[in-house]
């Protein structure tokens, strides 16, 4: 299999924690893809319309997208521990979990296009802030609920741990550890796992 990922995208790196932790990175050749919302990357765009990454080519062929399908699909090549419990009450809570760490994801990653690739002149303030004000809402969520989270490091707590390093990858200035002194702990453990040290982004 094929993976077109970015050491700094925070979405591939799901999959790629994903792939460590369910004993399959033998299986995936990662290849490091530049993207960029005004300068489509057309190897990519071929493989997914929507030319964003992580995408996966499966040995049949066929190419998968977004993180969340990519993660399921690798959940099934496996015969250990599940990342997506089969059913019932667990199951829907790692797929919330999940629902609320790509959405704090998806807030960040649009706040670093802002600051990164829209022209200075074209920036909205308003807009900024009010992504800010989602990624604040999701990680007070987390704060909330980390206490209660199992051993299990299921998909709910990967999406975790890439919110909380992206954000200190590319938002130290939001200083998230300030008052959320349970999900500092939880990522402090997290961040031993070779999962997690081994798809740090670039320093
Ligand atoms: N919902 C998607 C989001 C993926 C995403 O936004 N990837 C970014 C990189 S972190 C990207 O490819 N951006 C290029 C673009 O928006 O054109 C997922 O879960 O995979």
């Amino acid at each position: 299999m094929k993976l077109r990922t970015n050491r700094a995208s925070p979405f591939a790196r799901k999959v790629r924690m994903l792939a460590r932790e369910a004993g399959l990175s033998g299986r995936v050749e990662e290849i490091e893809s530049a993207v960029s919302p005004v300068a489509p990357n057309e190897t990519l765009a071929r493989e997914n319309p929507l030319v964003k990454i992580p995408a996966l080519v499966t040995d049949s062929g066929e190419t998968l997208y977004d993180s969340a399908v990519i993660c399921e699909y690798l959940d099934t090549l496996h015969a250990g521990q599940r990342f997506f419990p089969a059913s019932g009450p667990q199951r829907f809570s790692a797929l919330r979990r999940q629902a609320l760490t790509d959405g704090i994801l998806e807030a960040a990653v649009l706040c670093r296009y802002e600051a990164a690739v829209r022209p200075e002149a074209l920036r909205w303030h308003d807009w900024i802030e009010g992504q800010k004000r989602k990624i604040r809402g999701g990680l007070d969520a987390l704060e909330g609920e980390v206490s209660v989270w199992g051993d299990d490091f299921d998909i709910g707590q990967i999406g975790a741990a890439c919110v909380c390093g992206y954000l200190d990858f590319r938002f130290a200035d939001l200083d998230w550890r300030a008052g959320r002194p349970k999900l500092a702990a939880w990522f402090e453990r997290a961040a031993q796992r070779p999962s997690v040290k081994e798809t740090a982004p670039p320093s």
